[in-house]
């Protein structure tokens, strides 16, 4: 049988990519991914020299390979703490908290572990069932997700937030809201979003052009242990059987989903924004936290009250 060989040196390739078509031993492989990382910082100006990023940690192989690829890629040019949000989903969000706390302890960097009951007064669960008839439970938990990240962002003064957001999903975000239409979240999406208002955090997608499979390859060859099963609620989410059908579409077309990303940024975002440029609206501030929101309170404010009126 003949032995593939990495394109790089002349060990035995441990990993085949299709696109770009590669054949990588481990320590290539591992090169390839830090140098494709640090490339996506750079290509969408995501971090400058010396700024501070909080990368949120939830458990799962994208977060825990971006937190550990950053570090060996970033750790001496920029100062790196880490966030893990315990959110109170059944026994899911106790295999995350174990696994999360395990590989941020073995990690030399300032960390930060937080109860969202105890912090906020309600879990996820609590949330899920005392709004299920109104909202899907993964908008719900987004919801929850942002606001909590950007408080402690503001908190800890750091400059931008880093989320675990892959390829994949960037590609399904974009599919799926373009078919329903929703210009508005298309146009809060991105690689990287700035600061606004003084109280929204800079957030950044360094695996914005990194797929699901690369990180899981990633997490395997560096020994690191994530979070393999799903959450309990994604199953409700059509976001996994989506995910499966753009992957079939880049089997067939490879460098679909790149292709998707790139052109969305380069020519649909920026025809969205002019267009909403012209109807944007004086922004308002919720009367209870200050965050910006359309109404008189916002999203987040309005969320804890229907929780706490049905307890
Ligand atoms: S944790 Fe939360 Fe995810 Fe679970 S409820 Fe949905 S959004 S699937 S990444
Ligand atoms: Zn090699
Ligand atoms: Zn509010």
């Amino acid at each position: 049988m003949e032995v593939v060989r990495c394109s790089k040196c002349s060990k035995r390739a441990t990993i085949s990519l299709r696109h770009p078509k590669l054949n990588l031993c481990a320590e290539h492989f591992k090169e390839y991914f830090e140098n494709r990382l640090t490339k996506t910082i750079k290509r969408y100006k995501m971090i400058k020299k010396g700024e501070s990023i909080l990368v949120a940690i939830s458990g799962g192989k994208d977060s825990i390979a971006l937190l550990h690829a950053l570090c060996n890629a970033l750790g001496d040019k920029v100062e790196i703490k880490a966030i893990h949000i315990n959110l109170g989903i059944k026994q899911y969000s106790s295999k995350c908290l174990r696994i999360s706390r395990d590989f941020l302890k073995k990690l030399d960097i300032e960390h930060y572990i937080i109860d969202l009951k105890r912090e906020y007064g309600f879990t996820v669960d609590e949330a899920v069932s005392k709004l299920q008839f109104k909202r899907a439970p993964c908008s719900i938990c987004g919801l929850i997700k942002r606001r909590v990240l950007n408080d402690y962002a503001l908190k800890l003064k750091v400059d931008k937030l880093a989320t675990g957001h892959t390829l994949d999903d960037e590609a399904t975000f974009i599919l799926t809201n373009y078919a329903s239409g929703n210009l508005d979240l298309l146009l809060r999406s991105g690689p990287a979003i700035p600061t606004k208002y003084g109280i929204l955090i800079s957030r950044i997608k360094p695996l914005y052009e990194i797929s699901e499979l690369e990180t899981t390859l990633y997490c395997m060859i560096n020994n690191l242990s994530y979070v393999e099963e799903e959450c309990p609620y994604s199953k409700e989410a059509p976001t996994i059987s989506l995910k499966q059908m753009i992957n079939q579409i880049e089997n067939i077309r490879l460098g679909f989903k790149i292709s998707l990303i790139r052109t969305y940024n380069r020519m649909i975002k920026p025809a969205i924004s002019s267009f909403y440029a012209q109807l944007e609206e004086e922004p308002k501030f919720c009367r209870d936290c200050g965050y910006p929101t359309n109404a008189d309170y916002c999203a987040f404010c309005r969320l804890k009250r229907k929780i706490i009126r049905k307890s």
